[in-house]
């Protein structure tokens, strides 16, 4: 018999979800940053453990939609709860309660599972405190303090998601950790280290295309995989900056995002990225769709 359990992650930017989407993974299928609306599509994280397959999708923060790419994200958002069986609402208890997610509560249905991360960042009334206040504004099946940082709390979660499963197929390969294709996790970690990496002004206008993919052969016999990537801005001026003095920066970001890449496919890479300008892609559905976030 097997069992089967659709769980999606929703919360306000930068709480934490996909931090905890790869720690229950185990391995870093979501990009995760200190700048808010790091994931811009859905990312299906999947985990089998016995006769359990769990299915996570994790979705980009919600807030209030500026131009297209952002009115893209939030739709993924409602879509994704629309098909959820059990919802983890995520929040971060190092901020107050916004409007945003106030509306997110209330338009709640289904189960849903109060996950309040960053304990390990507050001090323990603090903790308290917000869970009164989140629990007064919807009826959540469990309310779990978290900190993904030390690990704390993802057990207790796991061990609800399992009571919370159903009988019913496993819709993946049991090997399987994700549905993204294998040059969207590329890009991903490009774009993740570019995000990292640059001034507040440029990330959120960067989005990364994988161009090419072949494997070959070192001089002593090592595989490699060769990775060409664009990583495309949004102005002439943002361009300078991604490529920094000399090529610093573009030195910077490709040979840290070489090192993710090596670590994930366990196998050596030569990654090489051009950066090139595509004014106001933000605001063209044509190019959001070229991008892939559709
Ligand atoms: N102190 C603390 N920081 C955390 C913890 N978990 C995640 N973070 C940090 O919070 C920031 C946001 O993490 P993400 O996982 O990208 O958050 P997200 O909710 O997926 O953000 P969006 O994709 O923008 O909606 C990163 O800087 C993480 O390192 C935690 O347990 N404690
Ligand atoms: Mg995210």
């Amino acid at each position: 018999m097997t069992k089967n359990a659709f769980i999606t992650i929703i919360g306000k930017p930068n709480v934490g979800k996909s931090s905890l989407l790869n720690a229950i993974i185990g391995e870093k299928i979501a990009a995760v940053s200190c700048k808010p609306q790091t994931t811009r599509t859905q990312i299906t994280g999947v985990l089998t453990q016995g006769e359990t397959q769990y299915v996570f999708l994790d979705t980009p923060g919600m807030h209030k939609a500026k131009n297209k790419l952002s009115q893209h994200m939030v739709k993924t958002v409602a879509e994704s709860v629309n098909g959820a069986e059990i919802i983890i609402f995520m929040a971060d208890c190092t901020r107050k309660i916004n409007d945003v997610e106030k509306e997110m509560l209330a338009s709640l249905k289904g189960s849903t599972i109060l996950v309040l991360n960053k304990t390990d960042a507050v001090p323990k009334e603090t903790v308290a405190k917000q869970i009164s206040e989140y629990a007064s504004l919807a009826d959540f099946c469990e309310v779990i303090p978290m900190s993904v940082y030390k690990r704390d709390g993802i057990d207790i979660l796991m061990n609800k998601l399992q009571s919370m499963s159903q009988q019913g197929p496993h819709f993946f390969p049991d090997d399987s950790i994700t549905d993204q294709p294998e040059k969207v996790l590329m890009a991903e970690m490009i774009r993740e280290k570019a995000l990292e990496l640059l001034s507040d002004e440029v990330p959120h206008g960067i989005a990364v295309t994988i161009e090419k993919i072949s494997e070959s052969v070192s001089a002593n016999n090592e595989d490699i995989l060769n990775i060409d990537a664009t990583i495309f801005c949004e102005r002439e001026s943002h361009k300078g900056i991604v490529i920094g003095k000399g090529g610093s920066m573009l030195k910077k970001i490709g040979s840290q995002a070489r090192q993710s890449l090596e670590q994930f496919f366990r196998i050596k890479v030569n990654l090489k990225c051009w950066v090139k300008v595509k004014e106001g892609w933000r605001n063209s559905e044509a190019l959001i769709k070229n991008f892939g976030f559709y």
